[in-house]
């Protein structure tokens, strides 16, 4: 590595034309004080971030040449601020009448596209609705709603190319349903029948789908991210026009795996978005407890990533910055961290109840005044490609549908105990050999004590 150290020519003149009092003296003119002597400086009264005196600042005249750039020395003790005093700006198009917001650039939807995200919206919310219901009543184990964050479900997915491969945390699967994936194909997962293509091993909500590039959802957080960041790279190996797009929680952001996916996606010049739903909550732990940077989005610029903050409650402001990050992605071979700002409206899980540790007001607030539906609905209404009619008409249908889905996945047998041990080898070694004997005795031994509905 070659050091080599410069010198800047304009400050020297520029200093020239200061009072006498403020100029210093160029280390190597002939009255300045033995080279290696700086002039002495009083400081005590700077804060973090700002000079102590602005000659210094011009007279810097030396430049280290260091890999990733040439770095100017200074000759004041500055710290980097731990904050920009000014939090980042969060990208918006609508606000929360649905009325554009004057000066907003976004990209332009079609009246097709724009209507196929309404009507996944609003499926989701009914899907989210009913199965939560059948979970309360016990017909299925488990359940995530994705409530208030149906805009970051649809127009992203809507923004995306169905070759992009998707990695989720577990409050997406609205990106599945805009990829084709029926509300039958749900319902099956979450009663883990044979026809679940997880064969039933997995809690419900842990969708996945090799056909439409959509990777199973996996429990421990954060483990899609490195997982994206290595396909992504292998898209750009192989030349191909797409990107890799992983989700993730807040809460995922404090484990070890999104930093070292975003460093690794730097380096590597992957093309892979990563997509921060900022929902203010990991279950009971607040934001406030998880970080104390301005959020996310702020990272993104430590690790020499591109970023942006976006309303996640404005399904166009999503669209338009997914739809600008894709084409980052993909047209530079580059990684684009996007954080959208949004609230998780809904309890964490079926396992949770948020109001012993969260305001009612707090969830209310943003259940009514700030739902993403209502507002994205206020727009489309407003160009006249919506009515009441129409908007009863869809959710009497969804509502139909999954009914009917259900009755229908409730009935399907569910996979065999056998299949608990497959998949995983290609050859099962004998402990796994050994731990099925010793399940099937058991199973015969209590009865009672397994479910009957699964075949032996
Ligand atoms: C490695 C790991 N630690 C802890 C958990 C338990 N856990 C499940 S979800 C969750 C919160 C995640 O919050 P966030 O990433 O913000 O997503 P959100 O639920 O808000 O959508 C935690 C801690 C886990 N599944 N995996
Ligand atoms: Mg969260």
């Amino acid at each position: 590595m070659s050091l080599i150290i410069g010198h800047a020519r304009t400050a020297a003149a520029r200093l020239l034309r200061r009072s006498p009092a403020s100029i210093l003296l160029r280390r190597d003119s002939p009255e300045a004080p033995a080279l290696g002597r700086r002039p002495v400086r009083r400081m005590g009264t700077a804060r973090v971030g700002e000079s102590v005196s602005t000659a210094y600042e011009e007279c810097s005249d030396q430049v280290l040449d260091f890999p990733g750039g040439k770095v100017s020395f200074i000759p004041e003790m500055r710290f980097l601020s731990e904050s920009l005093g000014e939090r980042i700006g969060c990208y918006r198009v609508l606000d929360d009448n649905g009325q554009t917001v004057s000066g907003s650039t976004f990209h332009e939807v079609s009246k097709e596209v724009a209507m196929k995200m309404y009507r996944h919206m609003v499926t989701l919310q009914v899907m989210d609705t009913i199965l939560y219901e059948a979970q309360r009543q016990g017909r299925i184990s488990f359940y995530v709603t994705s409530t208030g964050e149906e805009a970051i479900n649809i127009a992203s997915a809507a923004a995306l190319s169905n070759e992009d491969l998707v990695f989720p945390q577990y409050r997406e699967p609205g990106v599945l349903l805009w990829r084709g994936f029926t509300l039958q194909e749900i319902a099956n997962q979450c009663f883990g029948n044979k026809e679940d293509y997880g064969k039933g091993r997995q809690m419900p909500i842990h969708y996945g789908s090799k056909k439409l590039n959509y990777f199973t959802v996996s429990s421990p957080i954060g483990t899609q991210l490195p997982q994206a960041v290595g396909a992504a790279y292998s898209l750009k190996m192989d030349g191909k026009n797409a990107c890799a797009v992983t989700y993730f929680g807040d809460g995922g952001t404090s484990q070890g795996d999104f930093h070292a996916a975003l460093n690794f996606a730097a380096v590597m010049e992957a093309p892979v978005i990563f997509f921060c739903r900022n929902n203010g909550w990991a279950i009971s732990t607040p934001t406030t407890e998880q970080f104390r940077s301005d959020g996310v989005v702020i990272r993104g610029q430590a690790y020499g990533i591109r970023s942006i903050r976006v309303d996640g409650n404005d399904a166009l402001a999503v669209y338009s910055a997914i739809h600008a990050a894709r084409e980052m992605a993909v047209g530079e071979t580059r990684p684009i961290l996007v954080e959208a700002l949004t609230y998780r409206v809904g309890h964490h899980s079926t396992s949770d109840d948020s109001t012993k540790y969260r305001p009612i007001d707090e969830i209310e607030h943003w259940k009514s005044a700030r739902d993403p539906i209502s507002r994205y609905r206020k727009w489309i209404q407003r160009n006249g490609w919506w009515c009441d009619a129409a908007e009863s008409e869809l959710r009497n249908s969804v509502r139909k549908e999954l009914l009917q889905a259900i009755q229908v996945a409730e009935r399907v047998q569910k996979p065999p105990l056998e299949e608990l041990f497959k998949d995983v080898y290609d050859v099962v070694p004998s402990n796994l050999k050994e731990q099925e004997k010793l399940l099937l005795q058991s199973v015969k031994k209590h009865p009672g004590d397994y479910p009957a509905d699964v075949p032996v």
